[in-house]
């Protein structure tokens, strides 16, 4: 059977304890499948109008109770996927979801793959690439600003940005091809120098676009900020304040972090994964020494670093040596332990980096440090118009071939060259191809392999 009209089902909710769960079905043959498994008050579900909710008791083959359910009918194409889909809302817990999964599959169903739902919505038309994979990041995000930048994906944001690209590049290509279609007529009058100008604003708009990349990176994978210094500044008891309780072990003796410690949050509505590391030193301890290498692989992929220091033991060798490796623009020294400072906060006027002083056993500091890495966050993301898509790094390849295409049909048809028109055809439709990329209007299997198994079973 072509696999795109068989009925699949799977648990949707995550594993665990909970209130309720909910088991999806979708496909043609998705109400007979309820009609053999549900035993209701009224009538079969094959016969009941769509967006209605039923009460009922899903039952084996001979018709002992499974569990007591609310069934919810969408008859394609007003549903998720576009097809019939039947949602079972179960008692939460694993049992009774498997429970109702089996019996499911028992009725003519099979089990969906990873993000099948999600693909078939796509393969039937009812969203396209860029929204299927705001359903993922949506999934994913961390934050508030990740949940925006992926409901605004959802809602279609970047397929009418990227419009606004492709419409102008179509029109210059139309005018083009009118003119080489009919080479024996007279050639239709066109002025070169709009198209010219035309195909460099879309090249621009693509440009502007795949630049978003890294915002779109800090916002779908979290920024992570790694506290490091050497040991028994406080990082840990730093990393304890900004999470908000006592994840990592905090002692007088040096040497006591080892493994990184990882636990995300949310500053200024972006997410963040904050790092915990082992003091960076020399020890002839074989553990602590691979503590130091982990410490500074994670320097490494840092996109910000706070890099912790005793007030009262300053500024060190070791410190400097470390500093030296990471540029300025993505540290803050968080000067630490102030509050055993006889004199005021030291003041490092000549130091290249942005500074912080606080003490991690007063917490009323703690506010200033948040704002200042808030403030670090904000000027690290740069300028982003509000409510401008943020693109992937699958898109910026796309949109910078694209990019490219536009702007060589332009300065083709600057050229001299008899063949500019049609070679500039030939570009555009190339920066065509690769926009329609991105939304899926041109896929294969392999595309959407590679998207759709990064979902969870159930989306
Ligand atoms: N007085 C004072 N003590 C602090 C402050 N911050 C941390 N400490 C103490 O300093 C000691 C070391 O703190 P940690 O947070 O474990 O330091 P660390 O940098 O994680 O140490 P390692 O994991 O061993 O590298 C502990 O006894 C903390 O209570 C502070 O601001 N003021
Ligand atoms: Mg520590």
């Amino acid at each position: 059977m072509d696999p795109l009209f068989d009925t699949i089902a799977a648990i949707c909710t995550a594993p665990g304890a909970a209130g309720i769960a909910v088991v999806r079905l979708s496909g043609p043959g998705a109400l007979a499948a309820a009609d053999r498994a549900l035993r209701g008050h009224g009538p079969a579900p094959s016969s009941c109008p769509s967006h209605t909710v039923h009460h009922g008791f899903v039952v084996s083959d001979h018709g002992a109770p499974l569990d007591e359910v609310l069934l919810l009918i969408m008859r394609g194409p007003r549903s998720f996927t576009g097809e019939d889909v039947v949602e079972f809302h179960c008692h939460g817990g694993h049992m009774p979801a498997t429970r109702c999964l089996q019996r499911l599959l028992e009725c003519g169903a099979r089990p969906a793959a990873p993000g099948e739902f999600t693909r078939r919505a796509f393969l039937n038309g009812r969203i396209d690439l860029t929204q299927a994979e705001a359903v993922l990041d949506l999934i994913r995000s961390h934050s508030d600003r990740s949940a925006d930048m992926a409901l605004r994906q959802l809602r279609g944001a970047l397929r009418e940005t990227l419009e606004a690209a492709r419409r102008p590049a179509m029109e210059t290509a139309a005018v083009l091809e009118a003119s080489l279609d009919f080479p024996e007529e007279d050639p239709v009058p066109y002025d070169r120098s709009a198209l010219m100008t035309a195909l460099r604003g879309c090249s621009a708009r693509c440009r502007a676009l795949a630049a978003s990349c890294r915002q779109g990176r800090l916002l779908r994978d979290g920024i992570r900020i790694v506290i490091a210094g050497r040991p028994n500044a406080g990082k840990s008891s730093l990393f304890n304040l900004l999470v908000g309780h006592g994840r990592a072990i905090v002692s007088p003796r040096a040497g006591t972090t080892r493994d990184t410690i990882e636990e995300w949050l949310s500053i200024a509505g972006y997410p963040v994964l904050l790092i915990d590391t082992a003091g960076i030193a020399s020890s002839p301890c074989e553990i602590e020494q691979e503590g130091v290498r982990r410490s500074m692989d994670e320097l490494v992929s840092s996109d910000l670093v706070l890099y912790v220091i005793d007030a009262n033991e300053g500024l060190q060798d070791d410190d400097q040596a470390t500093l030296r490796g990471l540029g300025p623009a993505r540290v803050l020294i968080v000067w630490n332990k102030i509050d055993l400072l006889h004199d005021a906060a030291p003041v490092h006027p000549q130091d290249p980096w942005p500074s912080v002083s606080t003490s991690c056993t007063e917490g009323s500091t703690a506010e200033i440090v948040i704002s200042t890495v808030a403030d670090l966050i904000v000027r690290s993301m740069g300028a982003q118009e509000d409510g401008a898509p943020a693109v992937s790094e699958r898109h910026r390849v796309l949109l910078d071939a694209a990019s490219a295409a536009f702007s060589q049909a332009a300065d083709l048809l600057g050229s001299p060259r008899d063949d500019a028109p049609e070679l500039a055809c030939a570009h555009i439709r190339d920066g065509v191809e690769n926009l329609d990329a991105v939304t899926g209007a041109r896929f294969d299997d392999d595309l959407l392999d590679r998207i759709f198994s990064a979902f969870c079973i159930g989306k």
